[in-house]
C-alpha cells in the first residue's frame, strides 16, 4: 500500500523502517505501553473497533497486539467475532489538518510529496499532533536573515540574533552586486516559514522561533566563527550551518583553534548544559570528487553532518560522501529534478519566495527543523541523544550509488547516505520516549610514531593498535559512537592517498578518499578524520589503519609519520543498545504522541553566556593602520636621533668644558629624582674627530640660574652661530632633550667665550 496520506488523528499507522517496503499496517498498538511493557494508566483496556473513522483495529489480547487488515476485520465484526458494543466514554479530539492556504505549499514536495508518495520527510503526521517546534529556537548562521519578510517576521527571534559582519544586533542581509546574500533567508524559511498567512510556503518547524547570525558577508576570522558558534547559546538551541571550506576538491580545512574550542564549549554549556545542536551541510563538491572527511566541520564529532538526496532519493551530482556522514535529507538534483521551495528575500530581484533552493545547503536546514520538532517533545535531549536518535531512526534507502554495510551493532551505513534518510515521524516518536545516553566516555591512544614509507598500489601500508579491556576500564566505555584518527603524513601529491580505518569488527571506513584535483605537496599535518560507521559496536579490540598510494613511480614515496586513535562512546552494552532499538520501534506507532505520556526532564543548569570581544574586519583594519603609523613614527624618530648623534660626532663645536661638567653633575643630581638609574656617558672629556680634548668646568651660580631659565623656557631664540649638540645627550634624562641641552650649553659657552 502506498503512503498516500499522513496519519490522521484516528488512524494510527506504523511504517516499516525501509521505504522500499513501506506498507501501511492497518492495525496499531494504540494501547499505550510504557517502556517496561505495562499498559499505561488510563489507557484502553478492552478491545474495541471504530470503523467509522477508518480505524480498523485496536486489539489487545493475552498474546499481545495483533495486526489485521480492513477486510479481515470487517469479516470478524460481521461474524460477531469482535464485540462492537462496549462501554463508551466521550473522548475529546480536535480535528486536525495539514491543509494550508500558503500558495506554494502544494509545491513543497519535500514536506508532502503528492507525485511520489512517501518520498518526503514524513512530517505531516507530526504536525497533526501539534508538534511544530514550539518553544525551540533555531539560528541560521549565514549571510544574514531578512526577518521582515512576511514568512519570517512572526517567528523571528531578535534575542538570538546578531550581525558579526557589522557588529550590531540586526542580521539583516546587505544586498550585494551579485544578488548573493539571500542564502540565509532561504534557509530560515525552510525551518520556520509561517503557515496559513496566504504567502509562499510553510517551514518544517513552523512553530519554532528563528534567529539569524550574519557572519558570511565579509572576511571570516577564527574568532568570529567561534563567537558565532556560541552566540546566545542559552536562547538558540540549534545552529544551522549551510557552509564550510571550499568544495574545490583540493582543500583540507576546518574550524581552527578558536572555532574548535567554541564547538566543544557549545555542546558542554549551550542549551543549559544539554548542548547546542550544530547541524552542518556535508558540502557541494561532488563534481570535484570532494569528500566531507576533508571538511573539519563535517568531521567534528560535535556536529550533525547532513548530506542530500534528490526527489527520487538518489545522490545528486553535487553531493559529497564521507564516513562521518550521519544522515541525508531531500534537496534539489539535476535540472530535471524539483528543488526546494522556500522563503526568499525580497531585496533586489527577490520576491520573498523561491522554487530554486538546492544543494546540501538546503538539506541541513530541513534537518535542523526536524531536530526542532524533537526538542519540542523532549527539551532535555543532549547533543549526543540527538545524534543517537538519528542513528537509530534514519531509514536505509536504496540507491544505485549507495553501498550499504551493516556493522556489528546492527546499523546500516553508507558513505553516501550515512545511516539513511531522516524521517520526522520516526525522529519525533523516538525523541518522545528517549532516556538520555550514559555520559560520554573516550579513549585516546598514545601518539604512535611510525615513520613508515607508503608503498604504491597494489602494496599498502598497514599499522594497528590494540585497545584492551584494561585501556577502557578507566572510562567505562563499552560501545562506540565516533571513532577519530589524527594522522601526520608526508606525500608529494596528497590527492593520491587513500586511507581506510578498520574497527575491531572489521567494519571499514574510507576516511581518506583519493582526489584527482588535490596536488598539495605537504600531505596531512595532524589532520583528524572521523567515522560514525562503527556506531554501536564494541570498542575493545584491534584497530587497523591502511594507507595506499594510488600514484605512480614518478613521485617519491610518502611517509606515515605518526597517528593517534581516539574513541568516543558510552558504557552502554550491545544488549542495552538492542533493547533501546526495540523500544523505539515500538514507539513508532505514535502511541506516545497521542497520550499524555512524558518522561521527566531535568531543568538544566544556569550557565551564563561568556562575553567575548569581537575582532571584526573593520577592527583589524584600524589596528593595522595604527600599527603602520606607529612603525613609521618609530622609524622617523630613530632617524632623527641618529642624525643628531652623527652631527655630534662629526661636529663638536662645544669647547665650553665647564658647562659640560656642570650639566653632567646636574644630570646626576636629577636622575634619582626622576627614578632613573642613569649612567652618564661623558662625551665631554672625550676626544672629538680632530682629537680635540674637551674640557668642562662648572659655571657660576648666576650663569646656572640663567641656564635653568632658558632650559625650561621653550621658544627662546637660538644664539647666532650656535651649533647643534654638545656631546651631552644624557641631559634628556634630566628632563631636557640632548639636543636642547646641547644648544643651551653651546649658547652659554659662546656667551662665556668658551665655545
Ligand atoms: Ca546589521
Ligand atoms: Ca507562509
Ligand atoms: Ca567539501
Ligand atoms: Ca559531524
Amino acid at each position: 500500500m502506498q503512503r498516500s496520506s499522513r496519519p490522521s488523528p484516528h488512524m494510527d499507522t506504523r511504517w516499516l523502517a525501509s521505504p522500499r517496503h513501506a506498507e501501511r499496517l492497518l492495525a496499531v498498538p494504540v494501547l499505550p505501553i510504557l517502556p517496561q511493557g505495562r499498559p499505561a494508566a488510563g489507557g484502553l483496556s478492552s478491545p474495541h473497533v471504530q470503523d467509522r473513522h477508518n480505524l480498523l483495529l485496536l486489539k489487545a489480547s493475552a498474546g499481545g497486539l495483533r495486526t489485521e487488515t480492513r477486510p479481515a476485520c470487517r469479516r470478524r465484526v460481521r461474524n460477531g467475532l469482535l464485540p462492537v458494543t462496549l462501554p463508551q466514554t466521550l473522548l475529546r479530539r480536535s480535528k486536525r489538518s495539514v491543509h494550508f492556504n500558503d500558495p506554494k505549499f502544494p509545491l513543497q514536495w519535500h514536506l508532502n510529496n503528492r507525485r511520489s508518495p512517501g518520498k518526503d520527510i514524513n512530517v505531516t503526521g507530526v504536525w497533526e499532533r501539534n508538534v511544530t517546534g514550539r518553544g525551540v529556537t533555531v539560528v541560521v548562521v549565514d549571510d544574514g536573515v531578512e526577518h521582515t519578510v512576511k514568512d519570517i517576521q512572526p517567528n523571528y527571534c531578535p534575542e538570538g540574533s546578531y550581525d558579526l559582519n557589522s557588529n550590531d544586533p540586526d542580521p539583516m542581509p546587505h544586498p550585494d552586486e551579485e544578488n548573493g546574500n539571500h542564502h540565509g533567508t532561504r534557509c530560515a524559511g525552510e525551518i520556520a516559514a509561517v503557515p496559513n498567512n496566504s504567502f509562499c510556503t510553510v517551514g518544517v518547524a513552523y512553530g519554532s522561533r528563528i534567529a539569524g547570525i550574519r557572519v558570511l558577508d565579509g572576511p571570516l576570522t577564527d574568532s568570529m566563527e567561534a563567537i558565532a558558534f556560541n552566540k546566545h547559546y542559552q536562547i538558540n538551541d540549534i545552529y544551522s550551518c549551510s557552509w564550510g571550506p571550499d568544495d574545490d576538491g583540493k582543500t583540507v580545512d576546518g574550524p581552527h583553534q578558536l572555532g574548535k574550542a567554541a564547538l566543544q564549549h557549545g555542546v558542554i554549556a549551550g542549551r543549559r548544559g544539554f548542548g547546542s545542536i550544530f547541524v552542518v551541510a556535508s558540502g557541494n563538491g561532488g563534481q570535484h570528487s570532494d569528500n566531507c572527511n576533508y571538511d573539519g566541520y563535517a568531521n567534528s564529532i560535535y556536529t550533525v553532518t547532513i548530506g542530500a538526496v534528490d526527489e527520487t532519493g538518489s545522490m545528486p551530482f553535487y553531493a559529497e560522501e564521507c564516513a562521518s556522514m550521519l544522515a541525508v535529507t531531500f534537496s534539489g538534483g539535476d535540472k530535471m529534478m524539483r528543488s526546494i521551495v522556500t522563503t526568499d528575500w525580497d531585496l533586489q530581484k527577490g520576491t520573498g519566495c523561491t522554487e530554486g533552493h538546492t544543494g546540501t545547503s538546503a538539506a541541513a536546514p530541513l534537518a535542523a527543523g526536524m531536530i526542532a520538532l524533537m526538542l519540542q517533545v523532549r527539551p532535555c535531549l543532549t547533543w549526543r541523544d540527538v545524534q543517537h536518535i538519528i542513528v537509530f531512526t534514519a531509514t536505509k534507502y536504496e540507491d544505485r550509488h549507495a553501498k550499504w554495510d551493516v556493522n556489528a551493532g546492527g546499523f546500516s551505513h553508507s558513505h553516501q547516505h550515512g545511516f539513511g534518510l531522516l524521517n520526522a515521524w520516526r525522529l519525533v516518536n523516538a525523541a518522545k520516549i528517549w532516556e538520555s545516553v550514559p555520559y560520554l566516555a573516550s579513549y585516546v591512544s598514545p601518539v604512535l610514531r611510525e615513520g613508515k614509507s607508503i608503498p604504491l598500489l597494489p602494496q599498502e601500508l598497514q599499522v594497528a593498535w590494540n585497545v584492551s579491556a584494561a585501556d577502557l576500564q578507566l572510562s567505562g566505555m563499552r560501545t562506540l559512537e565516533h571513532v577519530a584518527v589524527t594522522v601526520t603524513i608526508t606525500h608529494p601529491r596528497r590527492g593520491n592517498l587513500e586511507i581506510r580505518l578498520f574497527c575491531p569488527s572489521g567494519m571499514m571506513s574510507l576516511i581518506g578518499t583519493t582526489r584527482s584535483m588535490d596536488s598539495d605537496p605537504n600531505g596531512f599535518a595532524d589532520w583528524t578524520f572521523s567515522t560514525v560507521r562503527c556506531w554501536g559496536e564494541e570498542a575493545q579490540g584491534t584497530y587497523r589503519l591502511v594507507v595506499r598510494d594510488t600514484g605512480d613511480e614518478s613521485l617519491r614515496a610518502g611517509t606515515l609519520r605518526q597517528w593517534q586513535l581516539t574513541l568516543y562512546g558510552s558504557s552502554w552494552s550491545p544488549a542495552e543498545m538492542r533493547e533501546r532499538q526495540r523500544l523505539l520501534e515500538e514507539a513508532m506507532s505514535g502511541q506516545y504522541l497521542h497520550s499524555n505520556f512524558s518522561l521527566p526532564c531535568p531543568p538544566g543548569l544556569e550557565i551564563p553566556e561568556e562575553q567575548r570581544y569581537t575582532i571584526t574586519a573593520n577592527t583589524l583594519k584600524t589596528l593595522l593602520l595604527l600599527g603602520c603609523f606607529a612603525v613609521f613614527w618609530t622609524f622617523y624618530y630613530m632617524l632623527e636621533v641618529c642624525l643628531a648623534r652623527s652631527t655630534v660626532a662629526l661636529d663638536l663645536p662645544c669647547h665650553g668644558a665647564a658647562a659640560c661638567r656642570w650639566y653632567q653633575q646636574r644630570a646626576r643630581r636629577r636622575a634619582p629624582e626622576s627614578g632613573l638609574d642613569m649612567e652618564a656617558v661623558p662625551l665631554c672629556g672625550a676626544k672629538d674627530a680632530e682629537d680635540v680634548e674637551i674640557e668642562c668646568e662648572a659655571p657660576g651660580p648666576a650663569q646656572e640660574a640663567a641656564q635653568e631659565e632658558r632650559a625650561w623656557a621653550p621658544g627662546l631664540p637660538r644664539a647666532p652661530g650656535a651649533h647643534r649638540g654638545t656631546g651631552c645627550p644624557e641631559a634628556g634624562a634630566g628632563g631636557l632633550s640632548g639636543e636642547a641641552a646641547a644648544e643651551l650649553l653651546c649658547e652659554e659657552g659662546q656667551q662665556q667665550q668658551r665655545c
